[in-house]
This record gives C-alpha cells, structure tokens and sequence, in this order.
C-alpha cells in the first residue's frame, strides 16, 4: 500500500509552517521526529481529564492514570514484541536506559579488566556510560572497527571476544552513516560465546519492524521522541531473566518493597528499575505515538523512507564536489554529506535561510569522525513525511549556495 503523504502530512500541524518566509523543508528526523496531533492531543487529555500521581493512589483518578500508564507498557511490549510487560522499563530515553544498563550490568557482571565490545559508529551514549565505568570498575572497551563502505564485519566482532569479553553493545543503525547492522547475526555471534547483546535500537525502530523475541537480543533500547512520540521518556526492554539479576539503578519512591534505614528490599520488575513518579504523560502519548505508527504501517513506512532515501542518494550523486558519507547496502534514511571546498556550518546556515533544516556537526560521534578524518558533516534524514519535493528543494538549495561560494 502507498501512503497518502498529503493527508499524512495533514496529521503534523508543525510541517506546514514557514520558516523565514519559506515553507519548512524538515530533514532533522534522526535528531527527532515531528508530531502527530494525536500525540499532542494525548498530552491534552491526560491533563485535563485523568492527571495523578500513578501507583500510590486510591482515588479515581489514580487508578484511572495508573491504568493508562501501564497499559501504554503493554502497547510497547506488543510493539517489539516482548514476551511480558515486566521487560518494558520506562527510562528518559536511549541516553540512559544505556546508563542504566552499563551501571547495573558492570557493577553485578564485571571485574577489572572484563570487556565490553562497542563499534565505531556508536552515539556518544553508547560510548561514554561504558568509559564512566571503564573508571570506576576497571573494564575495558574494544572497538569493532569500520570497513570503507561504513560497515562492520562479523570476523571483525569474532577476533575481538575473548573469555573476558561481557557485552556487546551494538547501534541497530548509525545515526551518521546510516549503516543498518547485522543484528540478528551479532545475537547470534555473541550468544555462540555466551556473551549478552545490547542493540540500541533509536535510530530504526521508527523505520523496521523488531521483534526481541525472534532476535533473541538480551536488552534493546530507544527514545520515544524518536518515534513521534514526546520528549523525555524512553524504553529499556531486558530478558526478564537478566533484568531479574541486575541491581536497581536509581533509588527512590515506587521502586523498593519495603524500606527501613538498616536496609531495603526492592520492589518486582519492571518498577525496580523505575525510581521517582514516572512520566505517566509521556507513556500515554507514546503509547499514541506507536498506534499512529502501527496505523501507517512500518512496511508502508519503510517503502516510502527508503524511496526517500534512494531518491535523494541519487539526486545528492549528481552535484560537483559532492562527497557522500556511508555507502553501506542496508542504510537507514539518512544521507551525510560534504561538498567540496563548502565548510559544513556555511551550507547548513545558508539552508536554514532557505527553510531547509539539515543537522551539522559531529552528530553525537566524534570517534567516527576521527576515524572518517574530518570534523563533521551535513546530514538530511528523512521520514515517512517527506517528500520528493523536499529532497529537489535541498538539491536546488545546495545549488544555490555552491553558486554563492563560486
Ligand atoms: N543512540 C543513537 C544511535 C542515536 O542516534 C541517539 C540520538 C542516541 C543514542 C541518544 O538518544 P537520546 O534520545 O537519549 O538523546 N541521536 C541524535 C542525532 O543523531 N542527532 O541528535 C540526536
């Protein structure tokens, strides 16, 4: 089935905005995805009808709020197709379901020199939770290095496990490059050798269909603000049988079973892992977030990303000077890009003007730029919103700005 983008487009109040008189041409979507005025009105509505705090209450409205939280849980465990509620763990968000795991997993799991293997495409958040207990567990890291196309190789993550080896924690699908790993091939590599596999899954699970049961990884993770839905709230899913082992990571109200100052027993999955009032909004509006997304369908979404993608990988080839960064065979819809002699900041500030929004920078991924050998890129990421007019707008767009620089 093809989706109508027009009447989809209709659901995003903000994509039919002007930006310095022009209409917006929105290709930030790895950074985060716009939102559905379903989404928005979710928000609404859990505020104004059913607002409490969750768990604790008695009343109505608790009770009503509680059952809203918990079941958007269950809209999220039938999404990725977790086999029970108790391995949904609602977190901020990618950043720290990762922290969460790196700080529970090393401090029960690991002892000095115990190794954890990342690759060099990973997100600083992939990166640095595993250096802060680098400090203070004495593990070490390993880097599964990149080929020229911007992939990893099996035989590469295979030299590099040893009997040392605890982890593997691995991105679904770079933020940069756009690479889409082997992730079901990795699970398999690592659990070959007893070793646990971590996918952090915020760059596709808006895109592919997952499902953690046929993969078999061990923990999964990503952000809701990723997905269309708010900011702020995020998913740790874990095989119950690991989450079970691991300690909590934060303490406070809602996880603990009984509390005396000479000691505390904790509270039954997934609430171990959730100290403090939850986000009970932002589960609501996630849960909202991920049935628009199921009402498009994720097949329907992809053949019309990964249209996008080649679309604009085509158009982008034609321009002089133009050099395109990951050339993977399996990409996510993001294209990073450089074009001869145009320092990134001047390109993408020039588009802003034209209301084109493309990402600059180091995108969160300063090792792989050293290992690219520059300081950043452009990228343009699309969703399922876009459109071919769009990709021809920022073609034209970086048109114009080769002329101004001559
Ligand atoms: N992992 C990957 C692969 C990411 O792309 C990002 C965010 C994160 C983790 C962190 O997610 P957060 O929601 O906890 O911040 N990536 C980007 C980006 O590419 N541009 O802005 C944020």
């Amino acid at each position: 089935m093809c989706l109508n983008i027009e009447a989809i487009r209709a659901d995003f109040p903000i994509l039919s905005q002007k930006v310095y008189g022009k209409p917006l041409v929105y290709l930030d979507n790895a950074a985060t995805t716009q939102k559905p005025l379903c989404v928005i009105n979710k928000i609404e509505e859990v505020y104004t009808t059913i607002n409490a705090n969750i768990h604790r209450g008695v009343h109505r409205l608790s009770q009503l709020a509680t059952e809203s939280h918990e079941e958007a849980r269950k809209t999220v465990q039938r999404f990725i197709h977790a086999s029970s509620s108790n391995e949904i763990v609602f977190t901020r968000g990618t950043t720290e379901s990762i922290n969460l795991v790196a700080s529970s997993f090393c401090r029960a799991k690991c002892q000095p020199g115990d190794e954890i293997i990342i690759s060099a495409m990973e997100h600083h958040a992939n990166i640095i939770p595993w250096q802060i207990q680098r400090d203070i567990t004495g593990i070490a890291l390993k880097v599964i290095p990149l080929t020229e196309t911007g992939e990893i190789r099996l035989e590469d993550i295979e030299a590099l496990i040893s009997p040392k080896t605890r982890l593997i924690s691995l991105t679904h699908a770079s933020n940069v490059l756009g690479t889409v790993n082997p992730i079901a091939d990795v699970v398999r590599l690592g659990h070959k050798y007893n070793i646990p596999v971590l996918i952090d899954a915020a760059q596709s699970v808006q895109h592919v269909p997952i499902d953690v049961q046929a993969l078999d990884c061990d923990y999964l993770v990503f952000s809701s603000h990723k997905i269309y839905g708010p900011t702020g709230i995020g998913i740790l899913y874990g095989k119950e049988k690991h989450l079970e082992e691991l300690p909590p990571y934060q303490g406070g109200g809602e996880m603990i079973a009984r509390v005396t100052f000479e000691k505390t027993t904790f509270n039954e999955l997934p609430f171990k892992f959730e100290a403090g009032t939850p986000d009970y909004v932002g589960s609501a509006a996630l849960g909202e977030a991920i049935r628009y997304v199921e009402k498009l369908g994720l097949d329907n979404i992809w053949n019309q990303e990964e249209h996008l993608l080649q679309y604009a990988t085509e158009k982008l080839q034609e321009i002089d000077g133009m050099q395109i960064y990951g050339t993977a065979r399996h990409k996510s819809p993001v294209v990073s890009f450089l074009v001869n002699g145009i320092h990134a900041f001047d390109m993408g500030t020039l588009l802003d003007h034209l209301g084109i929004a493309v990402r600059i920078g180091h995108h969160c991924a300063q090792p792989l730029m050293d290992a690219l050998g520059i300081d950043g890129t452009l990228r343009a990421s699309f969703a399922f919103y876009n459109t071919e007019a769009e990709v021809d707008a920022l073609v034209e767009g970086i048109g114009k700005v080769r002329k101004m620089f001559g």
